[in-house]
């Protein structure tokens, strides 16, 4: 048994956590040292209130959370922090912050996508990056905060988990998972587009691009802690710095040619893995897409709104006075009969922070069908619609990337909803493994135990430790499939007669 523990830093859209992790022979044992809760702020900019991670707050979390499990462990052997994507901090040439992160969801990006591909076309550029288009997607954010007090004074961009990993380590680099996500890399070669900074370069009016720092792989060592943090000997490993790229990583597939992920938490990413990207016109399209994972892998995927919907409706009921606990809301939802009401769980009106429950009741009024009017009722119009939505896109990823997947792992905090995983094996038709909940984590760890030689054998090794260390739960399709025919049927005929794939 190695004596190492690792630590990781798992910061989720909804909460944060520290977890320790020890190799005993071929199962990894973890600890939670820390969980914090992550709460965007909207602060005032000018005319606008322009919403920002409080990432001062996540640090002081991750910092207590590394303090109390560098004293339980008797110290740490390394460290590594992994987040969302996309996001990144602006800082001034003596490395200091020059402003919170702005979060994804705010609303700055507005028409940045359609500048951007007015002088890169849409399609040169999935060429080259793979990347699905989203709004918020870096590169769309750079050219938003063009011209901006802020980008002129910086010096360096650092994604938000490559900033920690600075101000824990001091290196300034940009790790290849997470830069995967932010339409400015080659996903072929792993590098930073010059044909696409050139055209960010351009657009902005200034040489954006110099800002970004050098890439690096996971499962690179990176250097020894600051000496300020009094950890001495512990190391800070670059891991998959992309959550999802963690999360994938470890989903605890034996056979990934057959396998399908859901890594489902705020988002649900739904993918498969391949060795090389799918870059064609038809992915394109159907926005798919290809973002780099551990091992020289790429994460196939879809983005499909999660569990956002729900703790959205949550945040709302409780500031009604309404607040139900989760349980009792998935209690009451089960009794509910199945797809009364299915809404496009994308439509973009879903998608800033706001009251859920009424933008649903919305949509399913103008669409005709059944409102829901109370919690339940809400609940599982959100838990059908996403069941149907992950159907929709594992069928579409499984085509364009030529997969015949048998089974379907759900990993992260919906790994814990019995509901959405039995709707997810009824609505696919194919057999649910659910768990880890704490697979990004897990991911985390075990690359800093490949990066530090206490763990050989590669992605393989990697899954076969977290089967080992990990209770999964299986659930086979069940109930009429016919139903969930129906249900695509009327969400594609409300679509305009046109199946969204
Ligand atoms: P993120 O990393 O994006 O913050 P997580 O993977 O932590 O997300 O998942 C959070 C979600 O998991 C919550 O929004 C909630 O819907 C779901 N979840 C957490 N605990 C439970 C539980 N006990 N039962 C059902 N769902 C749960
Ligand atoms: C999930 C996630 C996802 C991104 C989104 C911004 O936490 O990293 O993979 O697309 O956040």
């Amino acid at each position: 048994m190695t004596t190492n523990t690792y630590a990781a830093v798992d910061l989720g859209a909804t909460s944060g956590r520290v977890l320790t992790g020890r190799l005993d022979g071929r199962r990894l044992v973890t600890a939670e040292a820390a969980r914090f809760v992550n709460e965007p702020v909207r602060v005032p900019v000018g005319d606008r209130q322009v919403l920002q991670w409080d990432v001062l707050a996540l640090w002081a979390g991750a910092r207590a959370g590394l303090d109390a499990a560098h004293r339980a462990s008797g110290g740490l052997a390394s460290v590594g922090v992994d987040t969302w994507a996309v996001d990144h901090g602006l800082l001034d040439a003596d490395g200091a912050l020059l402003g919170n992160p702005v979060h994804y969801r705010d609303e700055r990006t507005a028409g940045a996508a359609d500048r951007f591909f007015a002088a890169l076309p849409a399609e040169t550029h999935y060429a080259i990056t793979g990347a699905q288009v989203q709004p918020f997607n870096t590169v769309f954010q750079l050219l938003a905060a063009a011209g901006s007090a802020q980008l002129g004074a910086a010096a360096r961009v650092l994604l938000v988990p490559d900033l920690l990993t600075a101000w824990l380590g001091g290196a300034h680099v940009t790790e290849v998972t997470n830069a995967s996500t932010t339409g400015l890399l080659d996903v072929g070669t792993r590098r930073w587009s010059p044909r696409v900074l050139e055209r960010l370069d351009a657009l902005a009016g200034s040489d954006v691009s110099r800002l970004l720092a050098p890439l690096v792989e996971p499962g690179t060592v990176l250097g020894p802690v600051l000496p300020t943090h009094g950890w001495g000997g512990t190391h800070v490993v670059a891991v998959g710095s992309h959550d999802t790229a963690s999360a994938v990583a470890a989903v605890p597939m034996a056979d990934p040619a057959h396998a399908a992920y859901i890594s489902s938490g705020t988002w649900s990413l739904v993918g498969v893995e391949l060795d090389a990207p799918v870059r064609t016109e038809a992915s394109r399209r159907a926005n798919v897409t290809n973002e780099l994972g551990v091992a020289g892998t790429v994460r196939y995927l879809k983005n499909v709104a999660g569990l956002w919907l729900l703790s959205e409706s949550q945040r709302t009921w409780r500031a009604q006075g309404r607040e139900t606990a989760l349980a009792a809301l998935l209690a009451a939802a089960a009794d509910v009969p199945a797809c009364r009401t299915v809404v496009d769980v994308d439509d973009p009106v879903l998608s800033a922070p706001g009251d859920m429950p009424a933008r649903i009741a919305e949509l399913a009024r103008s669409s005709g069908q059944p409102v829901p009017d109370d919690e339940a009722t809400t609940t599982r119009c959100i838990l059908d619609s996403l069941a149907l939505a992950y159907r929709r896109a594992l069928r579409t990823v499984a085509r364009l990337a030529d997969r015949d997947v048998r089974v379907v792992h759900v990993v992260g905090g919906g790994a814990r909803n019995d509901l959405l995983c039995r709707l997810t094996a009824d609505a696919t038709g194919l057999p649910v493994v659910a768990g880890p909940v704490e697979c990004t984590a897990l991911g985390n760890l075990l690359v800093q135990a490949g990066a530090l030689g206490d763990l050989d054998g590669g992605l393989p090794a990697v899954r076969e430790v977290v089967a080992a260390s990990s209770d999964l739960t299986r659930w086979e399709p069940s109930g009429d499939a016919t139903l969930w025919d129906r249900a695509e049927a009327r969400l594609d005929a409300l679509a305009g007669g046109s199946p969204r794939r």
